[in-house]
């Protein structure tokens, strides 16, 4: 009997039971008595030269360790903090193990021995540590790694579990080291490693408190209180809205299989994890060792994981939310995995996922609005800035229901071109619109419509002042400007009634 096999059974209870029992198979021996807690096995001392892990920089995994021995294996990973773009035009000031959020992806294999050196960089200005749960030892790492600016700790664990563990700072207040996107995952890969596929992905949930709006320009601020009342202006994948869409999608071609790496950093927020158009053949849900087959929606919750594998059969857009799902549309959260291939119209007829179901929010596109943002800020905005960024929030806010060239969809939405209706508003009763919704009859171009046009409330001053003026000067209507003071006059008054216009 080899001595790794003799170290499972004694560890799984079973060798003591069958060999008092002289002959009694395992399986009875398992039957009879309750599953006994395995503890985890030592593999022994490392072998060989230590080695250097490499790191994987979202959305991107190490590739896998294909060892089949224990090794030392030693972890480098900096602490660095830096502003960075949330959302076009917005910027926030990361705290980042290894210059991204989600930090550096570790790879290691169970059994390992890992040494493990926390740089804080000297240009940063806080101290800093690590919880790895992936460590057997209190504080997972923390008490050993407090680390000043321009400073170096290191402390050495085994790795005893397999299984992908979320790491994250642990420093006072863990709260905003945490919502500042000090997070990551470490994977401790079981001594045979993960089945082979074609691609490896590493993607990680966070919530973000910023003093502004969801979208709101310039710099923001942290907020706390936001924070402590759990409200999130963004929650996002990889630390950024857009990190995963447009040029920056996943992708894969029709016939891979595609194993998802999946963390939630928090700090507050439980993930509905969902891909949109896709069943995971296998989750191994809270990121260990068991697998629920044919899953569409999984929990995530804040400070776990998950790995989720499944194969794309047809091609198009697939999208990555958290189906609690105001934050998929309202609040960023929201990736694509993008399938190259040819059509397989016995699974699914075709046509990509439409926009209406997605608006702007698949490929963001939103230069204009930040460089009016910028402009506005320097006093230098012109007509044709806001009219550029108009356009574009108007495709991502307006066009679902008014189309995009403003005809609307005859007795359902009325048309914004030409609109009579429109042409004969006064300014505030035209901001009042997007701002607090339309209802009850109105006549547009001789056709009545009496329906619901929801309030936009989510949309900022100088986004509906865009919107606005881009409508004024689209379409043969009337033309104008409408200024973001004016936009902020109508919000603070209170809403008209309901009906009577
Ligand atoms: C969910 C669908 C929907 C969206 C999104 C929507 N509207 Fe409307 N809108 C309507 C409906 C329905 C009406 C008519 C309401 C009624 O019958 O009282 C309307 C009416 C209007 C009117 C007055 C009627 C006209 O045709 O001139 C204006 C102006 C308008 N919307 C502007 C906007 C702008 C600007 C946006 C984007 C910020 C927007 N709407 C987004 C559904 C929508
Ligand atoms: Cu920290």
């Amino acid at each position: 009997m080899s001595r790794l096999l003799a170290t499972v059974l004694i560890a799984a209870g079973l060798l003591p039971g069958a060999v008092l029992a002289g002959k009694a198979p395992l399986a009875v021996v398992a039957a009879a008595s309750p599953a006994p807690l395995a503890a985890p096995i030592d593999f022994g001392p490392p072998q060989g030269e230590p080695i250097h892990a490499v790191l994987g920089i979202p959305p991107n995994v190490p590739p896998p360790i294909n060892r089949k021995t224990p090794a030392k294996v030693i972890v480098d990973l900096e602490v660095i903090e830096k502003e960075m773009q949330i959302s076009e035009g917005v910027t926030y000031t990361y705290w980042t193990f290894g210059g991204t959020v989600p930090g550096s992806f570790i790879r290691v294999r169970q059994g390992d021995t890992v040494e493990f050196h926390l740089k804080n960089s000297p240009d940063n200005k806080m101290p800093h540590n690590i919880d790895l749960h992936g460590v057997t030892g209190p504080g997972g790492g923390a008490a050993s790694s407090f680390t000043a600016p321009g400073h170096e700790s290191q402390f050495t664990f085994k790795a005893l579990n397999a299984g992908l563990y979320v790491y994250h700072c642990a420093t006072a207040p863990v709260g905003m080291h945490v919502a500042n996107g000090m997070y990551g995952l470490i994977l401790v890969e079981p001594p045979a490693g993960l089945p082979k596929v074609d691609h490896e992905y590493y993607v990680m949930q966070g919530d973000f408190y910023t003093t502004g709006k969801y979208r709101e320009k310039g710099h923001q601020p942290f907020d706390m209180d936001k924070a402590i009342e759990e409200r999130p202006t963004y929650v996002l994948f990889n630390g950024h809205e857009g990190s995963l869409t447009g040029d920056h999608a996943l992708t894969a071609k029709v016939g891979d299989s595609v194993r998802l790496f999946v963390g939630n950093g928090g700090p507050n927020l439980v993930s509905s994890f969902h891909v949109i158009g896709e069943i995971f053949d296998k989750v191994y849900y809270e990121g260990g060792t068991h697998a629920q087959e044919n899953v569409q929606t999984t929990l995530i919750p804040a400070g776990g994981a998950m790995m989720a594998e499944f194969h794309v059969d047809v091609p198009g857009s697939y999208v990555l939310v958290d189906h609690s799902i105001f934050r998929a549309f309202n609040k960023g959260a929201l990736g694509i995995l993008k399938v190259d291939g040819p059509e397989n119209k016995a699974i699914y007829s075709g046509k990509e996922v439409d926009s209406v179901y997605l608006g702007d929010r698949a490929n963001p596109n939103l230069h204009a609005v930040a460089a009016a943002a910028k402009a506005n800020a320097s006093g230098t905005l012109s007509k044709d800035d806001q009219i550029a960024a108009g356009k574009q929030l108007f495709t991502g806010t307006c066009s679902v229901c008014h189309q995009a060239n403003g005809e609307g969809l005859s007795g359902v939405f009325p048309p914004l071109a030409k609109s009579d209706y429109l042409a004969k508003q006064d300014k505030d009763h035209l901001i009042g619109i997007p701002l607090h919704g339309l209802t009850g009859k109105v006549t547009v171009n001789g056709k009545e419509y009496d329906s619901v046009m929801p309030p936009m409330s989510q949309l900022t001053d100088d986004e509906v002042a865009n919107i606005l003026t881009y409508v004024l000067n689209s379409w043969d209507n009337p033309g104008g400007q409408v200024s973001k003071e004016e936009v902020s006059k109508v919000r603070a008054t209170p809403a008209p009634a309901a009906t009577g216009h």
